[in-house]
């Protein structure tokens, strides 16, 4: 498959032939499916592209606790409490695990959360929309994780080796978060019918979002067909699109509830879901920082992050401390 997207992008890839003699062994061993590591030789733009992605991605993972946040104090029981507040730390492990990745590209800490703490870095659209009511958790888990899984399974057999090893834990993880916003749902619609409204309505707010999360469409999209050459996508945003509707509209149906799209039909010749136009202005005003909750949401990442220097301050002490403290245990020795 990358080879078709390689093909149809817009931008000249380059051919073997045209390649210097470096970056030719490095694309032959991409080719042939071997690992890139953090000490192999790479070309500059293929590190730069790691870096972008690995880095958004980490964002996503830290601002995407926000919108989940807003509801461990209003959880319905003690047990919703507990799932939810141990899957929002899963979202921060997941955060670390990418920022370590992406400083394994010379990157440091400082310059990643730099970039996003100036609005210069992205971080995923989705949660950059307000969650509303408790079944909000529920299309969360089961619709923007469900996604994560489908544009993250593919992820864990990319190029470079740090990426695709800390994404196979990422997924198991997803696997889970998936399966407690779907129950979230289930309760709901097996509830009351005022319960079951709130599952539609929240179907209704987060279909399009979710749909949205997977990038603008393969004819728009300016890094896939580079991407997809050096394997770092496996698949193209439309593919991996296509995927999540054939998959959900079923599970959506199985709860009882209506996919907001009257687009919406199943092709019996190919058995995969055609669906409606997605709103890309709604789409690329999120990108460029106004969407309902872009400054709010960055404006609580940064306050975070100041209010936690001291605690930073703290542990570089500690360190230092011990560092120095080793150092006059080894010379009496
Ligand atoms: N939102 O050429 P394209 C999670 C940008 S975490 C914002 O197709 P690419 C979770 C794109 O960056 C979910 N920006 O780009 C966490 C590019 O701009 P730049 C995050 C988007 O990189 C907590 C431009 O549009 N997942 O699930 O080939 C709780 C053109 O796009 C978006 C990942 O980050 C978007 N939706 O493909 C629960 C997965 N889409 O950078 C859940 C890894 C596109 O050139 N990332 N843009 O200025 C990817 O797979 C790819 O980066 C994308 C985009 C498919 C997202």
């Amino acid at each position: 498959m990358y080879a078709q997207l390689v093909e149809t992008g817009s931008k000249h890839i380059r051919s073997l032939d045209e390649m210097a003699p470096e970056e030719r062994a490095f694309q032959q061993r991409v080719d042939e499916g071997i690992k890139i590591e953090a000490k192999d030789w790479m070309p500059e733009g293929y590190r730069k592209t790691l870096i972008r992605q690995i880095s958004q991605h980490a964002h996503s993972e830290i601002v995407g606790q926000l919108p989940e946040g807003n509801w461990v104090t209003r959880a319905p029981s003690l047990k919703r409490k507990s799932i939810l507040l141990a899957k929002i730390q899963d979202e921060a492990g997941h955060g670390l695990y990418l920022y370590s990745a992406a400083e394994t590209l010379g990157v440091s800490r400082d310059e990643l959360l730099g970039g996003l703490h100036s609005g210069k870095a992205k971080y995923s659209s989705i949660f950059n929309y307000p969650t509303l009511s408790w079944a909000d958790m529920g299309a969360i888990g089961w619709l923007v994780d469900g996604s994560a899984i489908i544009n993250q399974v593919p992820l864990c057999r990319c190029s470079y080796g740090p990426y695709a090893r800390a994404m196979v834990r990422v997924c198991k993880e997803e696997s889970f978060h998936a399966r407690q916003g779907y129950d979230i749902m289930l309760a709901l619609c097996n509830g009351t019918p005022q319960q079951k409204q709130m599952a539609q309505d929240a179907l209704n707010r987060w279909w399009w979002p979710s749909l949205m999360m997977f990038g603008p469409s393969d004819a728009e999209s300016v890094n896939s067909a580079q991407s997809a050459a050096w394997r770092i996508k496996l698949f193209s945003n439309d593919e991996l699109r296509q995927k999540m509707v054939d998959q959900t509209v079923p599970q959506a149906q199985f709860l009882g509830l209506t996919v907001p799209d009257p687009d919406l039909k199943l092709n019996e010749e190919t058995q995969h879901y055609e669906f409606g136009e997605i709103d890309w202005t709604e789409f690329n005003n999120i990108l460029k920082g106004n969407g309902p909750c872009n400054r709010d949401r960055l404006r609580t990442r940064v306050k975070a992050y100041d209010d936690g220097e001291w605690f930073r301050d703290a542990l570089v002490a500690h360190a230092d401390k011990q560092e120095s403290s080793k150092a006059q245990t080894q010379l009496a020795a």
